[in-house]
């Protein structure tokens, strides 16, 4: 659906009532600033209409399979109703209680044990509803691979329906719905970004908010580890990691939460561009194994450079092996590592071996390491319960680990700092399965704190102004993250 056709939609949601500001408890307990209610659907056949189409879209776009559909009940069922019946597929009815006469089923329609049955919902926080019509399904031998919702308040649904096998397709996120009310001025904005934040903050899957055994002093506790500081005041926390302190505090200073991915052949042309853009940047990262002409007179210039422009060195090596073999890997070979770069990063595969391995070399030498917890790649494995584990291990060796790769803010815990890459001005992605998201989008909607850009700045006609642009966009998005103006965002 082209965007302005989405926009229109969403507002027409709002105009019958679908979205409502104020306090509502959700299902799961957890208080929300905003509800979406589409139960007044209907009432409205022509947007129903309307719904089941782009749900009925959804699955031809993503390819889906299935031998029937079944809409969460209630409110789901009249729109499973009509792409069934508009497009003569077989329907399943999950009864809600299994009648006490005739059969006692608790699926109604015909099917056979090995089915897929394609899941329909209108809203999700956690994916609760979801998986529990999929286990009805499951005992009756279907199998649940995927799910259309048409509004996912993200907060947490699609990794736990991932972590339990089926994928969430969704056709309006909180933060799109968000973004379009106050484009029409709908809203203002400090109710956007009161509701944004309540939303990242209130994340189902990563912190188990779960109500009712919710005791008041870990509530007051998780409120206070929500509260958004500055990048200056976090580079402050008597807990940081010295090397975390130096870059947020150079993020303050340079005004920059942009990190430049160097990803050039030549030695020269990386000195020349780390020379040209070092103003901008807070940290540049290179692929020292893709260059051809490495001699550790380049790193010696390159560290000299960073001094020189304020920023650090970031080789994004992606280490993942045990942890002897890491540790020679950081430390020796053609490369020397651990003597240039302030901060590595690794996968969390091999278990926490790895974080032991490269600390011993690193530790000493003051420097950080950030865990991959999620990658921008289409397809990544590290995602739900794997981004999960990559977060423990992080907390686990908190004299070593400086934050995360990751696509938006994975963690409340300020001194953790997390690094988005795939970033362009331009969304969409490369051939080989590269995703782009802007620098609005992962510093402002998603919370993570650095962008890093790499082709969108390289294949620019004039670097130089890409970059600037790049770190305009990013610290805009932040200074409207913490509630300022951004010094010209457009839209304050
Ligand atoms: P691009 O030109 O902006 O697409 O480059 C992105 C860089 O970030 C590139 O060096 C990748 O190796 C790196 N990267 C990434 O794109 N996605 C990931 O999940 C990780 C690293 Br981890």
């Amino acid at each position: 659906m082209a965007n302005n056709c989405m926009d229109a939609f969403i507002l027409k949601l709002q105009d019958v009532n679908a979205v409502k500001f104020g306090q509502y408890k959700l299902k799961s307990g957890l208080m929300t600033p905003i509800y979406i209610d589409l139960r007044v659907l209907v009432s409205h056949p022509a947007l129903l209409n309307q719904v089941s189409k782009l749900m009925y879209q959804k699955a031809q776009d993503e390819g889906l399979q299935f031998d029937s559909v079944c809409g969460v009940p209630y409110t789901a069922l009249p729109m499973a109703t009509i792409i069934c019946s508009t497009h003569e597929l077989p329907m399943l009815i999950r009864r809600k209680e299994s009648k006490d006469y005739g059969t006692k089923r608790l699926v109604e329609g015909s099917f056979k044990e090995g089915d897929t049955c394609l899941i329909i919902e209108d809203t999700v926080t956690s994916g609760s509803s979801i998986l529990e019509t999929a286990e009805v399904l499951h005992k009756e031998g279907l199998k649940v691979t995927d799910a259309i919702v048409l509004m996912d308040r993200e907060q947490g649904a699609a990794d736990t329906l991932a972590s339990k096998g089926i994928r969430l397709h969704p056709i309006i996120s909180m933060f799109k719905l968000l973004d379009v009310l106050k484009a029409a001025e709908r809203i203002d904005a400090h109710t956007a970004h009161s509701v944004r934040k309540s939303i990242l903050d209130n994340n189902t899957f990563r912190y188990a908010v779960k109500n009712g055994n919710d005791d008041p002093a870990s509530k007051k506790q998780r409120l206070e580890r929500g509260l958004e500081l500055s990048y200056e005041a976090r580079a402050k926390l008597p807990n940081v990691h010295p090397l975390a302190s130096k870059l947020l505090t150079v993020m303050a200073e340079k005004q920059s939460n942009l990190c430049l991915s160097a990803d050039v052949t030549s030695g020269e042309d990386l000195l020349r561009l780390a020379d040209a853009l070092g103003p901008k940047i807070c940290l540049l990262k290179t692929h020292v194994d893709i260059l051809e002409d490495y001699t550790e007179a380049f790193s010696q210039k390159l560290q000299a450079l960073a001094e020189k422009h304020n920023f650090l060195i970031f080789e994004d090596r992606k280490f993942a092996d045990i942890g002897n073999t890491v540790k020679h890997q950081y430390e020796g070979g053609l490369y020397r590592i651990s003597s240039w770069s302030h901060v590595v990063n690794a996968h969390a595969v091999p278990g926490s071996g790895v974080v032991k391995g490269l600390a011993s070399v690193g530790r000493p030498l003051g420097r950080g390491c950030l865990l991959i917890a999620q990658m921008s790649s289409q397809g990544s494995l590290a995602t739900g319960e794997y981004t999960e584990a990559t977060i423990k291990m992080a907390e686990e060796h908190f004299d070593f680990v400086i934050g995360f790769i990751c696509g938006s803010k994975i963690t409340k815990r300020p001194e953790f700092i997390h690094m988005t890459p795939g970033v362009r001005m331009q969304t969409g992605g490369d051939v080989l399965g590269q995703q782009y998201t802007t620098p609005e989008e992962v510093i402002y909607n998603k919370g993570s704190d650095v962008i890093i850009v790499g082709r969108g700045i390289l294949e620019a006609s004039d670097r130089l102004a890409a970059a600037e642009a790049y770190r305009k966009s990013g610290w805009e998005a932040y200074a409207r993250r913490m509630g300022g103006g951004g010094g010209g965002a457009s839209d304050q």
